[in-house]
């Protein structure tokens, strides 16, 4: 992943992120393996209340999801499920099969051998494939009741309308009559939030800041890493935590053979990271076809699990 010729579209999004008006570069390649490694660290920080409370949620609410799905579903996680959620549902639905869904076949593969040791006899049928478009499932899965799986608030990553039109592929992949559960991350008090995204130890700079560090390795670049820094801003007209990686002086550097300049103060938009209020995260879905059947929120409604239903085309009034 860190070898090997460059991705043509890492490439063509940053050339072009980089040079836009409002400089930006899609967050999907801060997930690279080292990137991803960083991630993972920042779920354990303190300050990052959104893993262990969807977690905890989870754990605590897993009777009352199996009760409202049931047995032997297919069970679609949209990701790799590296996390520790994957089998916390697992557990308590005992599914008739599980399929992972992830555009890197390693991280795929990784997380299936993970799963083998706990549900040695759970059929599992990985897909690698981008899951932003709608896709067709394995046919081992044909006939069985489906439910996705979305947790993490990733959804969270993107803007409303590309949002709208993932939860759209999902319920087109997942076909008539499924379901799907996913987290959601909740408005609270703002230094809550930059606490969470701007840590004192610095593993969210070091994350962010490691995208300058692939565009060099990967894109032949000359970005001074250390002449930038990570930034972490509430925008709540927007109602998400962007992160931002700024010039701390003027500066230029190339990509590629292609020549960049930044004058001090200027910035990268690097991620978007939204919230959403009680009746936000229903309009989203709803927008996309799916009617909410249950939420389940922590005691400071930090974090939301909701479960969705893909709704069945009707005339409307
Ligand atoms: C992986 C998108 C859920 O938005 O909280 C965490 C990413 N970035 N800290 C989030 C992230 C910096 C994370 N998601």
């Amino acid at each position: 992943m860190d070898s090997g010729p460059a991705d043509p579209a890492f490439r063509a999004d940053v050339l072009a992120g980089l040079a836009a008006p409002v400089p930006a570069v899609p967050a999907r390649w801060l997930y690279d393996r080292r990137g991803s490694e960083l991630f993972e660290e920042i779920t354990q920080l303190p300050e990052y209340y959104p893993t262990r409370t969807e977690t905890a949620l989870l754990e605590r609410r897993a009777g009352d999801i199996a009760a409202l799905v049931g047995e032997g579903e297919a069970v679609v996680e949209f990701g790799s499920g590296s996390s520790a959620k994957t089998p916390i549902l697992l557990r308590a639905v005992a599914p008739a099969a599980y399929v992972p869904i992830d555009i890197s076949g390693d991280f795929l593969r990784e997380s299936a051998e993970g799963l083998g040791a706990e549900f040695p006899s759970l059929a599992v049928f990985p897909v690698e494939a981008d899951f932003m478009r709608p896709l067709a499932l394995p046919e081992q899965i044909a006939g069985l009741p489906r439910l996705g799986f979305f947790p993490g608030s990733t959804i969270g990553n993107l803007v409303a309308r590309t949002a709208v039109d993932l939860l759209r592929a999902m319920k087109e992949t997942l076909g008539d009559g499924a379901r799907l559960l996913i987290g959601m991350d909740r408005i609270k008090p703002v230094e809550v939030l930059l606490a969470a995204y701007d840590d004192p130890g610095g593993v969210t700079a070091r994350f962010n800041l490691n995208l300058l560090n692939r565009i060099n390795a990967e894109l032949d670049g000359d970005a001074p890493v250390d002449a930038f820094r990570h930034r972490a801003i509430w925008n709540d007209e927007m109602s998400r935590i962007e992160m931002h990686l700024e010039a701390t002086r003027d500066l230029a550097f190339a990509v590629s053979g292609r020549p960049f300049s930044f004058a001090k103060g200027a910035t990268i938009h690097t991620e978007n990271s939204h919230k959403y209020g009680h009746r936000d995260s229903r309009l989203m879905l709803r927008a996309a076809g799916w009617g909410v059947v249950a939420e389940w929120t922590d005691e400071r409604e930090w974090f939301s699990i909701l479960l969705a239903e893909a709704e069945l085309p009707r005339f409307a009034p």
